[in-house]
């Protein structure tokens, strides 16, 4: 146990000491929380345990921040529904300076060994030890890591499951629900598991042992909690994924400590249909990328780059643009001059906008029934982009924008907003837009584009040239 966490642990339990033996009210409920989880901390040198009203506040305040709701500061219905969720047990110290993964230790060695000491009572030990093995594969995958499981004598990490009493562990677990594991930073090596909770694999039915072993194995090797709701690491449990993957924030992290995992090198140039093949050249206007305007940009199938002009599109490198194609040579039945495009990772798909119509394709391949007219936005959007921190559609037009959920259901009544409202410092009447897979928004707008970080401003800098940072054209 840290030292961090053994204060912590000595303060809650001072505090259920002075709270009210009944149930606890919302109010003792949200400090608890704050408190469990690292938002509160009581200065040592105060004897009694009550919090003034704008400590909570801004104890209320981080949390919201880190969870993605209205930073109020008020015990609101929506701060307590995300409070209960089921989480991981150890605290938020987020990385406060630059919003990423956050390191606290690391292992000298990278051949680690590892050893379950005591299983789950409603899950098949073979099955909990298939899930904890393909576990420890997701950090072994990215990182110059490797694991071995013992069945006797020491080990490097020590795998346990007990229940809200044990002489296993100090921390009692909670019962069914709200804390569903914790571990220990290196060089401790703890990683335990709520018995209470449903373990389950393959069932979107209780909670997924593989998904919360490796994030708390994440913790074992040496990371703390991300700010990106969709990394592994992040602290509250995100639901079974059929196909979970590791964010590239829990990459980067695990990176940061021990490396990069060094893999076999992948063929070039494997991008469908961009080779140039026909020497032809087509009848319409080819633009040049160094002077032409952009009608749209997009991070799309492939993990590729494509900026559309005209009637033509070309993928944007590090070493500048690739040859031009013709749009339709790549999407069949897509137009020119298009207004915007956007790929969801998300489901895969990629939205063309022109006029007052909507394509939808899967890769390169139009789905059945589009396009389809534009009901509940404006015709001649100007732009739009995919945002991995929310999981939405940003739909932009002159000064306002739309935020849309593919998956879910939208009431769009209160749209458009002004874009000055959520993001600072960009302009209306964008030409293009683009989100990385790290979250950073690219706005672009007459041969300038303006890059805006996780709080949605724009970065110091900016606006910067389009043609010289883009295209690589001179100055
Ligand atoms: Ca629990
Ligand atoms: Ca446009
Ligand atoms: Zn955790
Ligand atoms: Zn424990």
């Amino acid at each position: 146990m840290t030292g961090l966490e053994l204060l912590c642990q000595v303060c809650t339990l001072a505090f259920f000491a002075s709270a009210a033996a009944s149930r606890p009210s919302e109010e003792q409920e949200a400090v608890r929380y704050l408190l469990q989880f690292g938002y509160l901390q009581k200065p040592l040198e105060r004897l009694t345990d009550d919090f003034t009203n704008a400590e909570v506040a801004a104890a209320m305040r981080s949390f919201q921040l880190a969870s993605e709701l209205p930073p109020t500061g008020l015990r609101d219905a929506a701060t307590l529904e995300k409070m209960r969720q089921p989480r991981c047990g150890v605290e938020d110290p987020f990385n406060q300076k630059t919003l990423k993964y956050l390191l606290l230790g690391h292992w000298r060695r990278k051949n680690l060994t590892y050893r379950i000491y005591r299983y789950a009572p409603d899950m098949a030990a073979s099955a909990a030890r298939r899930a904890i093995q393909a576990a420890f594969k997701y950090w072994s995958d990215v990182a110059p890591l490797s694991f071995r499981e013992v069945q006797h004598g020491p080990a490097d990490i020590r795998i346990s499951f007990h229940g809200a009493y044990s002489w296993i562990c100090s921390r009692p677990f909670d019962g069914p629900g709200k804390v569903l594991a914790h571990a220990d930073i290196p060089k401790e090596g703890t990683v335990h598991f709520d018995e209470d909770e449903l373990w389950t694999e393959g069932s979107f039915r209780g909670v997924n042992l593989r998904i919360v072993a490796a994030h708390e194995i994440g913790h074992a090797l040496g990371l703390g909690h991300s700010r990106h709701p969709a990394a592994l690491m992040a602290p509250v449990y995100g639901g079974y994924r059929p196909h979970f993957r590791l964010h590239f924030d829990d990459i980067n992290g695990i990176q940061a400590l021990y490396g990069k995992k060094t893999l076999p090198a992948t063929p070039a140039g494997t991008l469908p249909g961009l080779q140039p093949t026909s020497p032809s050249l087509p009848p319409a206007k080819v633009p040049d990328p160094c002077t032409d305007s952009l009608d749209a940009l997009m991070f799309g199938p492939y993990e590729q780059t494509y900026a559309f002009s005209g009637g033509y599109v070309w993928t944007v490198t590090d070493s500048g643009p690739r040859p031009l194609k013709e749009i339709s040579s790549l999407w069949k039945g897509l137009p020119a001059q298009l207004d915007a495009a956007v790929h969801s990772p998300r489901t895969k798909r990629s939205y063309f906008f022109k006029g007052d119509k909507v394509w939808r394709y899967h890769g390169f391949q139009l789905d059945a029934g589009y396009p389809k007219p534009l009901t509940r936005i404006s015709a001649k959007i100007d732009a739009a982009f995919y945002w991995p921190v929310n999981k939405k559609i940003f739909l932009f037009k002159g000064t306002g924008y739309w935020q849309w959920d593919e998956l879910g259901w939208n009431n769009l009544s209160s749209y458009p907003k002004k874009i000055s409202m959520l993001f600072s410092g960009v302009p209306s009447h964008l030409d293009a837009a683009v989100a990385w897979e790290n979250g950073r928004v690219y706005f672009f707008k007459g041969g300038q584009y303006w890059r805006v970080n996780a709080q949605l401003r724009v970065e110091k800098g900016y606006p910067l040239s389009t043609t010289e940072r883009w295209m690589h054209c001179e100055a």
